[in-house]
């Protein structure tokens, strides 16, 4: 879990040249998993990032990945706005503290900002279509050669098996007082299902995918377009319904997973359609008919996932997550569930 006190060794900032005083840190962003501060001096501005190592283990495949990505892109899409890291006075794109972790630099856009909730199908169509995008850029690039940062992240055979086994092995009594929610997911069971159709269909591409397709990961300029996407920690070979899906997963409802007030959750129409309408103004060239047969399936499939992944870690006593307060990670995956239920009440008018 994030928390804004978390004191940054000096030898970062030596590595850097940042040390000498000048620089204003103020903790930013609102990520669950790793620490984000911005360093500002006069009209300067920085981004330093811990890696949750917990988390991305082999923090030089996403080092790796990068620079191939970044490579490529300058090759092949010079105008794309690809935000690579600050290397190090060493010429290194990470900086390891003992006891701390790796650390990492990146240009702060100047003139850009990010968004914390989708207020407008304006703005859930730039998104879309600037995922959509990066990953259209990326088609020729042989996805083989990227590294897998989290091994099994989205997939969601292995989550449910967690799941599963958190239901004999988790904490007693959250198993007992999450007996409704835990018949919810088992009701939806047959999203995995269709998952595993999916992975054995050879018309379903294994692409280069972002994996986190949040709107606080796009940067938009002060016209209100969307310049290019960031948080690229999770990038690597997967399926496009992770990425169209996050999108209904974080875009749809007005209310964020935090919501405890599930009547506050609501799937919007207008949002659904600027989510299409963007993804696949890029997409639609590469995507094959079974592909784009499961374009509602795909908010199903990640809407539920991280239902489960809340599901599991509240059984599990937050281990991943962390939790604010008690029932944080209960209370988020009811409101999953509950977004779940509302999007597939519309499975018969938005399937063809
Ligand atoms: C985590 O750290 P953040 O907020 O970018 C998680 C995502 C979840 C998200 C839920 C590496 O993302 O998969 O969808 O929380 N990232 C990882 O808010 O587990
Ligand atoms: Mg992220």
């Amino acid at each position: 879990m994030n928390t804004t006190t978390t004191p940054i060794p000096s030898p970062v900032l030596e590595a850097w040249g940042l040390h000498d005083g000048s620089w204003q840190i103020i903790p930013f962003g609102t990520g669950l998993i790793n620490h984000t501060w911005k360093l500002e001096r006069g009209n300067e501005a920085l981004i330093l990032q811990r890696i949750n190592h917990n988390v991305f283990k082999t923090p030089h495949d996403i080092a790796h990945n990068m620079t191939l990505i970044g490579d490529f892109l300058q090759q092949h899409h010079p105008s794309y706005h690809f935000v690579a890291v600050k290397p190090t006075l060493q010429g290194q794109p990470l900086f390891f503290v003992a006891g701390h972790g790796y650390y990492r630099v990146f240009p702060f856009v100047q003139g850009s900002h990010t968004i914390d909730v989708v207020n407008t199908p304006g703005q859930a169509f730039e998104a879309a279509r600037q995922f959509g995008l990066f990953t259209k850029m990326l088609t020729s690039l042989d996805v083989s050669k990227l590294r897998t940062t989290i091994p099994g992240f989205h997939d969601l055979t292995s989550r449910y098996q967690q799941f599963l086994k958190a239901l004999e092995t988790g904490d007693r009594d959250r198993r007992r007082d999450s007996a409704e929610l835990i018949q919810q997911v088992i009701s939806f069971s047959d999203i995995v299902t269709k998952f595993e159709a999916i992975r054995k269909n050879p018309d379903f591409k294994l692409r280069v995918i972002h994996h986190d397709t949040k709107i606080s990961n796009v940067l938009f300029n002060n016209e209100q377009k969307a310049v290019c996407v960031i948080d690229l920690d999770t990038v690597m070979p997967g399926y496009f319904i992770s990425d169209l899906g996050d999108m209904m997963r974080t875009y749809l409802s007005p209310v964020s997973e935090e919501e405890k007030d599930i009547e506050k959750i609501n799937v919007r129409a207008g949002f659904y359609k600027a989510i299409m309408e963007g993804y696949l103004s890029a997409m639609k060239p590469v995507l094959s008919q079974a592909e784009l047969d499961h374009a509602f399936y795909s908010g199903q499939f990640m809407i539920f996932m991280q239902a489960i992944r809340f599901l599991t870690d509240h059984l599990q006593n937050d281990v991943y997550y962390g939790a604010a307060y008690p029932g944080h990670n209960f209370h988020r995956a009811r409101n999953q569930l509950t977004l779940l239920s509302r999007l597939t009440a519309h499975e018969k008018d938005w399937t063809n």
